[in-house]
């Protein structure tokens, strides 16, 4: 019997960020009786924290955008090909106008428990505000990229300056005028930061654990003709979203008839070991630096790959015309493709000034923190700011620290203590009518994220119809069910640079002490994984116990 001062739903949507946003969306439409939780104070989960200086889309925002709604694509101009973050937040509060999404959000408010009672069939979901509330269904949509990673730093609370991370940034922003700043971490999200940050600060300090192969963004004012031809064309970018294993269209405008009378353009060759040494010299001189991500035999066959590590650092030697300072920034004893590609700005320009340095953690460890600075191995540094861009706990970090009890109290973090288990990063064994939108173990980050999102929300949410019209109590994955799929996780990750023995990252679980390590995303693409999902429902929810 539910207590009177509970409140009773059919379902709980925890996080309203891009995720959570088309969550509620699709259960306003379905007529549930529901509400949406959100520790911010505003809508956009990753778009609404990280406001960083240089904080931007990493794929172009043409690509990254909702596809559910026509008119939505329609309606909403892009000022840059990619976005830079306050564009992006107000695209997604026009979204949660729009729709009228707000009434059903519940704002700074973080879901502290989620606890099953097998005799109701009820979650019971608390909150660190005192509300109570059951409901039949619980949705994390919580996102891969939340809780923010703080290294592991002697006396970390004694520095007397300001302290920021990237994933927390306030919200008036930081003026960095004349200030001598450090910046912990050279991923995504440091690479971004660094040119903007180094434009006001007086001096800027980059400590680098790992330098990354980073790519330029090529971001530029969006043309409006390009935009025009693009709201024209999106039906066949999003069919082409559908049939690509990224999720991803490459859509670069309307194919323009060959001209007999020119010669045909160059294109850069498929294959990395195909070529001769001056030829793929002359490939980076004619095409960029950014050719190298696109041979496609550097992504599985390790000799392409070094070759190509080797080609990019001697560019990088060239570029930077400084040789400590690139010998600090090259990328050495990883692979290319290991880490989650990384894009740039004019990161490698920023290094070129002389108030930005760089301390090279491979060479030097940090000892602690100071009052003033931090104190390495080889030298005491002074600064008046300190910024961590030290990324996430990912994909596991958020749900782990909620108290999530399923059948027989069974706890999740219980579960998942040596790695997330899963089925289809769907749902758990244990923990029936509780859904994760992008999952361990399914595409997420390793696909266009906001794609993989929207097949996720539909599926859980045609699941959830499919439910209530045929009198279903719960779904849950069956044990073998979850050990097979868990099998083809590893299975699909084999072979790929990302689980190569040399390769730390997130995706591992690598970046924080003590997490248990294993690829967490599901590398089989985004194509195939939409295909099993479908597979799954016409075949009546293979591998899922349905109870009536
Ligand atoms: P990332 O990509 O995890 O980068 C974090 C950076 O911080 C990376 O260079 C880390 O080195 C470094 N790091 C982490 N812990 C430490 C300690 N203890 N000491 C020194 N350096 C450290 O996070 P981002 O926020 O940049 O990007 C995350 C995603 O957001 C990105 O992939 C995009 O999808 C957007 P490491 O590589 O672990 O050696």
């Amino acid at each position: 019997m539910a207590d009177s001062n509970e409140q009773v739903l059919d379902a709980i949507v925890v996080g309203a960020g891009m995720a959570g946003l088309y969550m509620t969306k699709r259960l306003k439409d379905q007529g549930l009786n529901f509400r949406t939780f959100e520790a911010g104070s505003g809508v956009g989960g990753a778009w609404f924290w990280n406001r960083y200086p240089g904080c931007r889309a990493d794929l172009p925002i043409i690509e990254y955008s909702y596809s559910f709604s026509r008119e939505l694509e329609q309606e909403w101009d892009w000022s840059e090909v990619m976005a830079p973050q306050p564009e992006i937040e107000r695209y997604l509060n026009h979204v949660a106008d729009r729709f009228d999404l707000r009434r059903h959000i519940q704002f700074e408010t973080k879901v502290t428990d989620a606890i099953y009672d097998e005799n109701a069939n009820r979650w019971t979901v608390k909150t660190d505000r005192g509300d109570t509330l059951t409901a039949t269904y619980c949705i994390l949509a919580t996102g891969c990229l939340n809780e923010p990673n703080y290294p592991n730093f002697k006396n970390a609370d004694t520095f007397q300056g300001d302290v920021y991370h990237t994933a927390k940034w306030p919200a008036e922003g930081v003026d960095f005028t004349g200030k001598r700043v450090a910046i912990v971490g050279c991923g995504s999200s440091g690479v971004q930061a660094i040119p903007e940050i180094a434009k006001q600060a007086s001096q800027l300090i980059a400590f680098q654990r790992s330098p990354v192969y980073t790519f330029p963004a090529n971001n530029r004012p969006m043309n409006p003709a390009f935009l025009a031809q693009a709201k024209k064309d999106y039906e066949e970018i999003r069919e082409r979203q559908r049939g690509n294993e990224m999720g991803i269209a490459n859509y670069s405008g309307p194919k323009k008839p060959a001209d007999p009378n020119k010669p045909a353009k160059p294109k850069p060759s498929r294959k990395i070991l195909e070529l001769t040494p001056e030829q793929r010299k002359a490939e980076i001189q004619q095409f960029g630096i950014n050719v190298l991500s696109g041979y496609v035999d550097t992504y599985f066959n390790p000799e392409a790959n070094e070759i190509a590590c080797q080609l990019y650092r001697e560019w990088l030697q060239e570029t930077l015309g400084n040789p400590q300072k690139a010998d600090a920034l090259s990328p050495k004893n990883y692979p290319l493709h290991c880490k989650r590609p990384v894009i740039d700005t004019n990161y490698y320009e920023a290094f070129k000034q002389d108030h930005v340095a760089i301390v090279d953690l491979r060479e030097t460890s940090v000892e602690e923190v100071t009052p003033k600075g931090l104190r390495t191995t080889d030298a005491e540094y002074e600064f008046d700011v300190l910024v961590y861009a030290t990324g996430f706990d990912a994909m596991t970090g958020t749900i782990m620290r909620m108290n999530i009890r399923g059948r027989d109290g069974q706890s999740l973090a219980d579960k998942w203590r040596h790695g997330p288990r899963m089925y289809m990063g769907l749902q758990a064994v244990g923990f029936p009518n509780f859904f994760t939108v992008t999952g361990p173990g399914s595409p997420s980050v390793v696909s266009n994220v906001l794609h993989s999102i929207e097949q996720h929300v539909e599926w859980i949410d045609n699941c959830i119809a499919h439910l209530r019209a045929n009198g279903i109590k719960t779904i849950e994955p069956e044990q073998a069910a979850e050990e097979a799929w868990i099998e083809h996780v590893n299975e699909a990750g084999k072979g790929s640079m990302m689980t190569a023995p040399s390769c730390n990252s997130w995706y591992l679980g690598s970046n924080v002490d003590g997490k248990p390590q294993g690829i967490m995303p599901y590398l089989g693409g985004t194509k195939t994984y939409r295909e099993k999902c479908d597979e799954v429902v016409a075949e009546g929810f293979k591998g899922f116990a349905l109870a009536s």
